[in-house]
């Protein structure tokens, strides 16, 4: 799935780390490449246009080139585009309805509608506990009601008996009648494709639509058409009003320009995806997910993500409880250093902090970014009992710091002063009765 688009940003984030750092001047290249990738992924290009602008608007925005980090932050924005772009969120098929639910499959010939109406049967019958019943209008195609009883038998979902002399209305109809005698919940009808939109087709498919009065249009799309598959679903959308789409062959897509256009060109999201012949081969589409593959890190982002915005959250809780009880020390001041190398900016973090966030805002500056290199340094020359408790560091053990850090003993100093400084700080913040906002507007610091 998606190799090729896989390949081109794998590499070009390979080259990101290894070149140091994103500049304001070598962006550029980067959102080149970003953008190559995705043409050669035949995605469509407004969605191209729209997917490097934002990208490149974040990347300048957010103080991201001052922090420690810019390929990391370069590297997320890419894939929050992507997720962005193939519609943000799964979308639930919504089923809520009163009984029987009908669905309307529509699409082009050999796009994969007669396997996606089992697959879809056999996804409600196992993960939704539902009792579907299946049913084909597909008159046209020689064997296709046939095909559709075959695949009904594997999962053990009746199909509707029919024959290629009835109208597809009257089977229609006929099957309407059939779910609610049978007591089924759902209703799958599936239909004849043609191999291009021509009007015989949306007319049929127009009537049968009146007739039914389904809860739910669902196009199918095969991927492997790029964003030709967007025009196309723009063309059903147009008449048929779709509730959304099964993106199928996902399995034989290396390009991905169907997934990444479709929401974008129609506005129905995606809902499903089928990711081979097999009929368990289907799943939920999740966009996240797919994002996540595409840039070769299966769900680790997503997972690094989370457990990052729990620990930061974690974090800042006990800083804040600390800090109001005073017993803030050197070592949770290094524990902090700790995290703002992983999160890459000490905005972010002091953002977190309540009241702090304009002084946040100069925080990645150049000179702060220096600052804490020495500062940090300072820090492992120290022993663990000096970081717990900074009123031991006399004199010599001052001198003894400075010599291990390569700075002088006023550097050590004057970061014991401002450390100090802080805590008188936050002490006198506590003693507000937690209401920190307060003292720190009072101090014009915002917040
Ligand atoms: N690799 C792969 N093949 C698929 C997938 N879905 C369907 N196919 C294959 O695509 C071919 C066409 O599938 P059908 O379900 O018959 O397509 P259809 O839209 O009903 O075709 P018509 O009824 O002729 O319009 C079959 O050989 C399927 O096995 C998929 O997700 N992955
Ligand atoms: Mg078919």
């Amino acid at each position: 799935m998606f190799e090729a688009l896989s390949q081109r940003f794998e590499a070009l984030f390979k080259r990101l780390s290894g070149h140091g750092r994103i500049t304001e001047r070598n962006i550029e290249d980067a959102l080149r490449e970003v953008r190559l990738a995705l043409l050669e992924a035949d995605v469509n290009l407004k969605v191209v246009r729209d997917f490097v602008e934002h990208v490149r608007q974040k990347a300048l925005g957010q103080k991201v080139l001052d922090s420690l980090t810019p390929e990391q932050h370069f590297i997320k924005f890419v894939y929050d585009e992507l997720r962005q772009a193939m519609g943000g969120q799964a979308h639930p098929l919504d089923l809520k309805f009163k009984p029987p639910v009908k669905l309307l499959l529509a699409g082009l010939q050999g796009s994969g509608k007669t396997t996606s109406a089992a697959k879809l049967a056999r996804w409600l019958k196992l993960e939704m506990g539902r009792h579907p019943i299946l049913a084909s209008t597909d008159v046209y195609r020689p064997a296709a009601i046939e095909q559709l009883r075959v695949l009904g038998a594997q999962i053990g979902v009746p199909v509707l008996d029919a024959n290629e002399q009835e109208d597809p209305l009257e089977i229609a109809s006929r099957a309407l009648a059939q779910a609610e005698k049978g007591g089924h919940d759902v209703l799958i009808l599936d239909t004849a494709g043609r191999l291009q939109i021509d009007e015989e087709m949306m007319e049929e498919l127009a009537k049968l639509k009146a007739l039914v009065q389904p809860h739910h249009v669902l196009l199918v799309v095969d991927a492997m058409t790029g964003q030709k598959a967007a025009n196309v679903a723009k063309g059903f959308h147009e008449r048929l009003n779709l509730s959304g789409v099964v993106l199928t062959k996902l399995d034989s897509d290396a390009r991905g320009g169907a997934a990444l256009s479709i929401r974008y060109v129609t506005g129905a999201p995606i809902l499903f995806a089928a990711i081979g012949e097999k009929l368990e081969a289907f799943e939920v589409f999740h966009p996240d997910r797919i994002a996540s593959r595409i840039l070769g890190m299966g769900d680790v982002l997503t997972l690094i993500e989370r457990v990052q915005r729990d620990y930061d959250l974690a974090q800042a809780k006990q800083l804040e409880r600390k800090l109001r009880k005073n017993e803030f020390t050197i070592e949770d001041f290094a524990a902090q250093l700790e995290a703002i190398n992983k999160m890459g900016s000490l905005g972010e973090l002091l953002g977190m902090i309540p009241g702090l966030r304009k002084l946040a805002e100069h925080a990645d500056s150049p000179q702060a970014q220096r600052e804490l290199v020495r500062i940090k340094a300072i820090i492992d020359s120290m022993t663990v009992q000096e970081r717990r408790n900074h009123l031991i560091i006399n004199g010599s053990r001052r001198a003894r710091i400075a010599a291990g850090a390569g700075v002088s003993v006023s550097d050590v100093n004057r970061f014991l002063k401002q450390f100090e400084q802080t805590r008188k700080m936050m002490k006198k913040i506590a003693k507000m009765g937690g209401s920190s906002r307060g003292f720190i507007r009072g101090l014009g610091l915002g917040g």
